[in-house]
């Protein structure tokens, strides 16, 4: 079994495959320093926690993670406190940076035994639609390889190897939301004990705890921003006006120690399976960040996937595998319909157009029947925390 990428995805069915006796290896193109430093998600959804429980991947996050349960809407109405933990299905998020988990699973699978390739680049997956495949690689030093295996998983993110070795004729579903947001990671205690989401009129600005010490911020920009047009100065300034912090208490400052361009899209490929080809994680599907959805899919993917191959490796029984695709996409297209809803929720339509002042009252009126009807809030509760 080969997997492509040691991300999320990769190294749950890693470690799930090792731990069924099952001899696989990783090919990861960044070196193990890369994987283990990268910042991109921080908020685990309550089965994500579960799924890592049920197999003893969850010792770090149990002993540095911290429950979380609140999130806090501003707008020029006003704000409002969402306690989502006691709402809906009564589920919380865990606040853990993954790049700390990526560390711990990695550590995990690696003293289990595991193989990591790091610095070995995927380059295409031949044969898989119709017999046994193969991966073809650039090593670290330049020099190209094959591996050769019964099953591949793609789980090498949305630029990956897998995606670009889907045959003819496969589906996918793509879609540009329009929005940018420029992500900033202060050395900063958080600002709020909640996730604050801020609606303003020079556009949304967001803010996430990841540990007691760094916080999440995001502000929405002009696509095509670059990062460097935003000296701290500017960020902080932005900040304080759109989170409103003139009326509603003074962020916590600190330095910018990241900043990226987000460009939030939707891309959904059709099926999951190719022959002995599978994906998961974002090389499956990519969501906006709105929702903080992609690393919980792609933990939720590995588990079933891991699943789907230990029965037909070990009991002979194809039917996971058979299923695994359809299994995935509605959870996918679930995940995909409540990230589109956030997007709508906290931003304005992506250029000022005849129907600009149309959508910011529907917009409004959204913000508004979550603040006031149980219902909405349930609703919104058990799909924010849920996967
Ligand atoms: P990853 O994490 O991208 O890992 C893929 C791995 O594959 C390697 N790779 C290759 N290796 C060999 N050959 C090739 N040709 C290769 N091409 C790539 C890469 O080096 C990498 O190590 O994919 P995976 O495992 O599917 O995990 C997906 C998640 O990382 C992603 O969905 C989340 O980070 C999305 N996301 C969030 N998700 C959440 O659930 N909660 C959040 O709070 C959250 N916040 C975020 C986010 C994503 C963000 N960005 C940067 C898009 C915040 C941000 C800013």
């Amino acid at each position: 079994m080969v997997i492509l990428g040691a991300g999320p995805a990769g190294l749950v069915l890693g470690n799930l495959l090792l731990s069924a006796g099952i001899d696989c290896v990783v090919l990861e193109r960044a070196t193990p320093a890369h994987v283990r430093t990268r910042a991109r998600a921080g908020f685990l959804a309550a089965n994500t926690v579960r799924i890592l429980e049920r197999h003893g991947l969850a010792d770090g996050l149990r002993r540095h993670g911290r429950t979380h349960g609140t999130c806090e809407f501003r707008t020029g109405d006003g704000r409002f406190r969402l306690d989502y933990g006691a709402l809906g299905g009564g589920e919380l998020h865990t606040v853990y940076p993954q790049q700390h988990l990526v560390s711990d699973l990695l550590t995990r699978f690696q003293d289990g035994g595991g193989r990591v390739r790091f610095g070995t680049e995927a380059v295409g997956v031949l044969g898989a639609p119709s017999g046994p495949p193969s991966v073809t690689v650039r090593e670290a030093d330049g020099r190209p390889g094959r591996w050769r295996a019964r099953y591949v998983a793609g789980c090498d993110g949305r630029h990956g190897a897998a995606r670009r070795s889907l045959p003819p004729g496969t589906v996918r579903h793509h879609r540009d939301h329009g929005v940018s947001w420029l992500g900033l990671l202060a050395e900063a205690p958080p600002s709020l004990d909640a996730v604050g989401y801020a609606v303003h009129e020079r556009g949304f600005a967001g803010h996430m705890a990841r540990t007691p010490e760094v916080t999440r911020y995001y502000l929405q920009c002009a696509r095509g921003t670059s990062p460097d047009a935003w000296p701290e100065d500017r960020i902080w300034a932005e900040l304080d006006l759109r989170m409103r912090a003139e009326e509603y208490g003074p962020l916590h400052r600190g330095p910018i120690v990241e900043r990226g361009v987000v460009d939030h899209v939707s891309d959904v490929v059709e099926p999951l399976r190719h022959g002995s080809l599978f994906l998961a994680g974002d090389a499956a599907s990519v969501i906006s960040p709105s929702a903080a959805k992609g690393a919980n899919l792609a933990v939720l993917e590995a588990e079933l996937l891991a699943r789907a191959l230990t029965d037909e490796l070990v009991h002979g029984d194809g039917e996971g595998l058979a299923r695994y695709s359809a299994r995935c996409l509605t959870h996918i297209w679930r995940a995909q319909e409540f990230s589109q809803w956030m997007l709508r929720l906290l931003h304005g339509p992506p250029a000022a157009d005849g129907e600009t002042m149309f959508h910011n009252a529907l917009r409004r009126t959204r913000m508004e029947s979550l603040r006031t009807s149980r219902t909405r809030q349930d609703w919104f509760a058990e799909n924010y925390v849920g996967v």
